[in-house]
């Protein structure tokens, strides 16, 4: 429970809350109100997996956040995916993302 409050909390704090598949409104008794949201309200395309030479457009073997931009689950992840924190995702990197 303190989870589910804890990202119903993010989600109101950050102003993301928007359409979604379903939305359920839940009153307690001491008036606090909580509202449950379920399904993707904005899916990303199935873009298969990112190919590095592909998306290295400079060709330094290394895939920056603008070249990211191209493979967009990629790019929503690219901190996750810079292991490193040097802001390129070198092809080692990707093999572990995608793995
Ligand atoms: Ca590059
Ligand atoms: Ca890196």
């Amino acid at each position: 429970m303190r989870t589910t409050l804890f990202i119903l909390a993010a989600l109101l704090g950050g102003g993301t809350l928007q359409a979604a598949d379903q939305t359920k409104t839940i009153k307690s008794p001491e008036g606090r109100t909580t509202i449950l949201t379920w399904g993707p309200a904005h899916p990303l395309p199935d873009q298969g997996e990112p190919v590095l030479t592909q998306l290295d457009r400079n060709g330094d073997g290394q895939i920056s956040l603008t070249e990211a931009e191209a493979h967009r689950l990629l790019h929503s992840d690219f901190d996750y995916a810079d292991l490193n924190d040097d802001g390129q995702i070198s092809a080692a990197e990707l093999a572990r993302w995608v793995d």
